[in-house]
């Protein structure tokens, strides 16, 4: 049985009780600020959540570190602020938007999404078109993805591109989708060092066609490796009408879900063992 049934369902029980995933998250933000740098073997709490050991455990682990770990999560947990983070905001150019104004709002907070089947992988939890503006962009023009909180877990963040049949608030993404874009790890002295900020900027691309399209972004994490831990999905999507592009283009196509497996090489990374390489999820990145 793999834990995920376990991990994530209380994540999302509405319960507000502190979750397994919850405190992981927590703990290692908080152990990244303040006691981390680049890559290292997960926080003694991550491994545990693995080790089939029931969370109320978790609480007594007998180390000063997780004491003010668990009462700092606890304290979030009384504030209603969720761990992990979100996609929120979307800039063109030097031109910053509200958030979720042209960013399809999701129903999950911040959480992330684990289940390979769902349509939830297109756009996150609950995301939905209507209510949802479309912003007018031109081709080779910058874009900026913001988040709530700076990225904070190990793993590639990927953008990707769906034209929609008609307009893109009434898209359900259900189409075809290829990819512009990967910020992956770059490797030196034995050490992974992974693009975590907090806005990701890259330009659409020249060469698409002109039209309506879903702009997605993926931050895919990997810090509690598989098959032990699940990897996470942190999506969202912006809705973008696109002028000035040549049509040019063409691009290698995948579906959402079904683009991303199990047995894709960048998903069961174990970024603590002998990583030397990484192949980001997906199709290969479009070119003009
Ligand atoms: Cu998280």
């Amino acid at each position: 049985m793999r834990l995920q049934a376990v991990g994530e369902s209380t994540v999302h029980d509405g319960t507000g009780f502190l979750s397994y995933v919850f405190i992981s998250d927590v703990i290692s933000l908080l152990l990244t600020k303040f006691f981390r740098t680049g890559t290292q073997p997960p926080p003694r709490s991550e491994t545990k959540r693995h080790a089939n050991q029931p969370s109320f455990l978790l609480p007594f682990l007998p180390t000063m570190k997780n004491f003010v770990s668990v009462a700092a999560a606890a304290a979030l947990a009384a504030n209603g602020v969720s761990a992990h983070y979100i996609f929120q905001q979307l800039s063109l150019g030097s031109t910053t938007y509200a958030p979720f104004e042209y960013i399809r709002q999701n129903t999950n907070y911040n959480s992330p999404v684990t289940d390979l089947t769902s349509n939830d992988l297109r756009c996150n939890v609950g995301a939905q078109g209507s209510g949802t503006q479309t912003v007018a962009v031109k081709a080779g023009q910058e874009f900026t993805f913001t988040l709530d909180t700076p990225v904070y877990h190990q793993g590639p963040i990927s953008i990707y591109l769906s034209k929609a049949p008609g307009t893109a608030g009434n898209y359900d993404g259900s189409g075809e989708w290829f990819k512009i874009k990967d910020f992956g790890p770059s490797f030196s002295g034995g050490q992974a060092t992974w693009p975590m900020t907090g806005s990701y900027t890259y330009q659409i691309p020249s060469c698409i066609e002109n039209g309506e399209y879903l702009l997605r972004i993926q931050s895919l994490a990997i810090h509690n490796p598989w098959p032990a831990g699940i990897p996470q999905f942190y999506i969202s999507c912006a809705q973008i009408n696109v002028s000035g592009g040549s049509g040019s283009y063409n691009p290698q196509t995948v579906r959402i879900p079904g683009a991303f497996k199990e047995t894709d090489p960048g998903y069961t990374a174990n970024i603590y063992s002998n990583f030397q390489s990484y192949t980001v999820p997906g199709p290969a990145p479009l070119t003009c």
